[in-house]
């Protein structure tokens, strides 16, 4: 009874102005689903102000979703409310420049999210709306909808299905009610294609080069069964080393930058770390960054190391220690 839970308390307090809070960067689920929020209670608590806050501005994907819908002001802060909603947001350090006015402030706090909240929001709020279990918080905000049977209309299903494909990438974390409010917002009259349109991005030129040019500069090493990619290029050398993996590689080593001080950027397969342990960041980019009189660090499947030498020599001896490693 989350959506019934919702609207009473909201009707208890008779608020007049709600602001409708999104975490810093706002991505198109937490923009998508302030936007069918705030059409909700406008529906619902029509004397109620609402206004969407996205302190430190909202991604680029989500201004292309705003562009696909009625036009409305996304603020970046506010004077006053006596009713604040947080969506897909879980701490207040999230909220970047109003962290603190926030965690000050005492006003009521509804927290509508997929992620379990901090301490901090779980002790400030007083209603909690939270389903670890859902795949976005336009799954969350979509049965708030069909609880309190309150119509979708064709722009909100539009913006809460760019917020479901968004956060579930696609359907890759998706639960059979993801895929049965999917069935439903296409209904409404979405165009699938339009909703994946705003999801895609088309990647800089320059970017586009370095990627083709890293192919083009290829070189293949197998190390027992394993596949490994080098190559060089002046920038995006961790867009290229992706890239690399995309092709094929099990593993690929791009080295970036000019002459003297050179970047390397390590990407591998899930498999490649599963199946030989090696740890990108602790066991290849940190020891070299330190030969290298450099530094280096990372994630296992995903870091990189900076230093000197030319591009010959700071590969060679990347895979002389993974000679080592693998052996
Ligand atoms: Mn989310």
């Amino acid at each position: 009874m989350l959506g019934k839970g919702l609207s009473d308390f909201i009707l208890s307090l008779k608020p007049s102005k709600c602001i409708i809070l999104c975490h810093h960067n706002a991505d198109p689920d937490a923009i998508g689903s302030a936007y069918a929020l705030s059409y909700l209670f406008n529906v619902l608590f029509p004397s109620m102000d609402v206004h969407i806050v996205a302190p430190e501005g909202i991604s680029l994907l989500s201004s292309k979703l705003l562009s696909r819908l009625p036009s409305i002001d996304i603020y970046s802060d506010f004077d006053w409310a006596d009713l604040a909603v947080m969506v897909d947001t879980c701490s207040f350090v999230q909220l970047g420049s109003i962290s603190d006015k926030m965690a000050d402030l005492d006003i009521p706090l509804i927290v509508i999210d997929h992620h379990l909240p901090s301490e901090e929001v779980k002790c400030k709020a007083s209603l909690l709306i939270v389903n670890d279990n859902a795949s976005s918080t336009a799954e969350i905000v979509f049965s708030i909808f069909e609880e309190l049977k309150v119509d979708v209309n064709r722009d909100v299903a539009f913006a809460l299905l760019v917020g479901l494909l968004y956060d579930s990438r696609r359907f890759i974390f998706a639960s059979s009610n993801s895929f049965r409010m999917a069935a439903y917002l296409l209904d409404c009259g979405v165009d699938y294609g339009d909703v994946l349109n705003v999801l895609s991005t088309q990647m800089d030129v320059s970017e586009r080069i370095a990627r083709l040019k890293a192919a083009q500069r290829l070189k293949i090493l197998r190390i027992k069964d394993w596949i490994i990619a080098l190559s060089h290029v002046s920038s995006f050398e961790a867009s290229a080393a992706r890239a690399l993996i995309d092709l094929g590689a099990d593993l690929a080593l791009v080295v970036g930058g000019e002459k003297e001080l050179v970047r390397l950027s390590a990407r591998s397969t899930k498999r490649f770390y599963e199946e030989t342990g090696l740890h990108l960041g602790r066991d290849l980019m940190e020891p070299l960054g330190k030969l290298i009189h450099g530094g280096g660090g990372g994630h296992a499947t995903a870091a990189g190391a900076n230093g000197v030498g030319d591009v010959d020599y700071v590969l060679k001896i990347c895979v002389k220690m993974l000679r080592e490693k693998l052996s």
